[in-house]
């Protein structure tokens, strides 16, 4: 069994103490952070998302994969980032209210930070009201970035993205959503800025919003 498959067994099987020396391990041998990343650990959660969906598993186990899973990044963040220093300005990211996943979210935020942001992360289920009072603490705010990672929490990506458009300093930022269920087309119905798939694009696109 190969380094990074070895690492996906343990991030399905929940086992948090094993995967950072695994990864490190797997680092060490010359393995590609991002192989690590998509192929070991993205890879591992979609497998657990799909034992889950077949009732093969519960939310207990899928608590336990994404432990596991932090604990992998951790290790690999040093690899992956490139040394920020916050010179493109300041993004506020959150998972949005009703929404507990913040895997996906922690990597886009990884990943901007590393194109040189400076990242505020809210956490997860933020209400609209406390993004709203981030930004007026941090009026130098470039872009409010928000993830919804459940169908069921669309509409609350919705109703965030509402809110932001019915201020008065909207026009001085930009709004980049993105999340499994969600799509360009959502993104541009509901108002949003800026749509991206992944945490790598989402850092692409971060860079183009503030040079336009
Ligand atoms: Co949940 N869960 N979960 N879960 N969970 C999913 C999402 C699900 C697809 C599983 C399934 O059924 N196959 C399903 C959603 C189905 C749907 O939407 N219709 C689901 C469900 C149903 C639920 C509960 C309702 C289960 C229940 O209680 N009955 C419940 C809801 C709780 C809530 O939020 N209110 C729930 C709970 C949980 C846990 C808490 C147990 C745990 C989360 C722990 C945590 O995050 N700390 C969990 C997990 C781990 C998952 C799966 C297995 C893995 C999620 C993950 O981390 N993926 C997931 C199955 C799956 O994803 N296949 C599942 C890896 C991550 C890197 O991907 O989050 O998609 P992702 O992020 C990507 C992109 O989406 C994108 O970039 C990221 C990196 O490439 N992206 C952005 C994300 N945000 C972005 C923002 C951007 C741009 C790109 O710009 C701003």
């Amino acid at each position: 069994m190969s380094k990074i498959q070895e690492i996906a067994e343990l991030v399905e099987k929940g086992k948090a103490k094993l995967v950072g020396k695994a990864v490190q391990e797997a680092i060490d041998e010359g393995c590609e952070p991002t192989a690590i990343l998509n192929e070991g650990m993205i890879d591992a959660m979609a497998v657990v998302g799909e034992r889950f969906k077949n009732n093969e598993i519960f939310v207990p186990e899928m608590l336990v994969a994404a432990r596991a899973m932090k604990k992998g990044v951790e290790v690999l963040k040093p690899y992956l980032a490139t040394g920020a220093t916050g010179a493109l300005g300041k993004l506020i990211i959150a998972t949005v209210a009703g929404d507990l996943h913040d895997i996906g979210k922690n990597l886009v935020a990884m990943m901007i930070e590393s194109a040189g942001f400076e990242v505020i992360d809210l956490g997860v289920d933020v209400p609209i009201e406390k993004i709203v009072e981030c930004y007026k603490e941090n009026p130098d705010t470039k872009i409010i970035a928000l993830s919804a990672l459940l169908t069921t929490t669309m509409p609350s990506l919705r109703d965030t993205v509402a809110a932001l458009n019915g201020e008065d300093f909207r026009s001085d930022i930009k709004v980049m959503v993105g999340g499994a269920p969600i799509t360009r087309e959502f993104a541009e119905e509901i108002g949003a800025d800026g749509y991206s798939e992944d945490a790598a694009s989402a850092a692409t696109l971060a860079k183009e919003l503030v040079s336009a």
